[in-house]
């Protein structure tokens, strides 16, 4: 590449990139360092949009280098796969972020529910492509499995961004972009919350997520690295999946505290599972902080539950994807250079920031 196309082109990306961490406001509780200096909680309150973290790959994808056609995004029809039904307020969320910036920015979007059945989400991205998406928004239930949907889409040059989990696919190649947060660095921080919580000795129970996502594996390293290497003293007893899903995380719960009644700390690797275990610790007649609680996401009711002294702390994942979703598409379409791996930032809460930081909750 020509030297000062080469500059124009790092311009541009500069640009891309500056835009969309200067143009998202944080819409992320307090940061780990804020919410345990107990600082007061951000002034501003706002909803919307995700902060753009540092690191993640430098790789960067072009509609050139991908084979698809410019194009105005907003004469575009984009087509939005959500893979979980809606029961769970992240997947409310992060819907409703998708519609929202779709609204603003004027562009057709047509949406799909996969119910939480990996084969409806590969026909319902296949349905998009065939009532005509221009452009598609995946947000995957699995990690595998998406080589037909991916043909399809690659045939009639679709650019395909996907959020919060991950495929193993190539970007650039398969997808453009990947945008969502370092679901290893979750891990890492509920166990930092979990050693506090506990003082860094005791037996711990892990309510998994659902297998075969990046999310449940990380998450579980992330935490089980973490005490290793920072809390031996901390053991772990129980590993069970309660699918993401607050039903099952109650009877999971219920069933491990027949069989281990003295559980130190539960790590439930979603909020929903989390506010299932306190539904059964509840009914098993414990107390508010007998057992302490880390969980994952950082919605409404589990930040209302750290106020309640049911949970200990809670470690976001933020869902709202449409700004920084349609930023990427907005660039790519124009031909700018955009980030195959978009990391953006979590905040969290614990008992310093729960109750001033809830409006941020979702
Ligand atoms: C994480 C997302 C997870 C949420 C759960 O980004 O994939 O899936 O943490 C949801 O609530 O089930």
């Amino acid at each position: 590449m020509k030297p000062q196309a080469r500059n124009a082109s790092i311009r541009t990306l500069l640009a891309v990139g500056l835009a969309t961490s200067l143009a998202l406001t944080a819409g992320c509780a307090k940061s780990e360092e804020d919410a345990d200096s107990g600082a007061d909680s951000a002034k501003d309150s706002a909803q919307n949009g995700q902060e753009v973290a540092d690191g993640g790959s430098s790789e960067t994808c072009t509609a050139k280098a991908y084979g698809a056609e410019k194009l105005d995004l907003k004469g575009a029809t984009v087509g939005f796969s959500q893979s979980e039904k809606e029961a769970n307020p992240f997947r409310i969320a992060e819907t409703a972020s998708i519609k929202a910036e779709a609204k603003k920015r004027g562009v057709k979007l047509l949406t799909a529910n996969a119910q939480s059945k990996f084969s409806k989400q590969i026909s319902d991205v296949q349905d998009l492509i065939a009532k005509g998406a221009d452009l598609i928004v995946i947000a995957p239930l699995n990690s595998d499995g998406w080589e037909p949907v991916l043909k399809s889409a690659a045939a009639k040059k679709i650019p395909i961004v996907t959020i919060d989990r991950k495929i193993n696919a190539t970007p650039c190649k398969d997808y453009v972009s990947f945008i969502g947060s370092d679901f290893t660095e979750q891990g890492k921080r509920a166990a930092d919350q979990m050693i506090k919580a506990t003082g860094g000795k005791g037996e711990i129970a892990i309510l998994l997520g659902t297998p075969g996502n990046n999310v449940t594996t990380e998450r579980t390293k992330g935490f089980t690295d973490r005490l290793k290497e920072k809390a031996p003293g901390l053991k772990v007893v129980f590993k069970q999946t309660g699918e993401f899903a607050r039903g099952k995380g109650q009877s999971v719960t219920e069933q491990l505290i027949q069989s281990k009644p003295e559980i130190t700390g539960i790590y439930a690797e979603n909020d929903e599972m989390g506010l299932g275990a306190v539904n059964a610790l509840k009914g098993a007649g414990k107390q508010p902080g007998d057992v302490k609680i880390v969980t994952i996401d950082g919605t409404k009711s589990a930040v209302q539950r750290i106020v309640d002294k049911w949970i200990y702390g809670v470690v976001e994942s933020n869902p709202r994807f449409g700004p920084l979703a349609f930023q990427t598409l907005d660039a790519f379409t124009k031909g700018s250079e955009v980030r195959q791996e978009i990391v953006i930032k979590d905040g969290a809460y614990n008992e310093a920031n729960a109750e001033a930081d809830l409006g941020k909750a979702y």
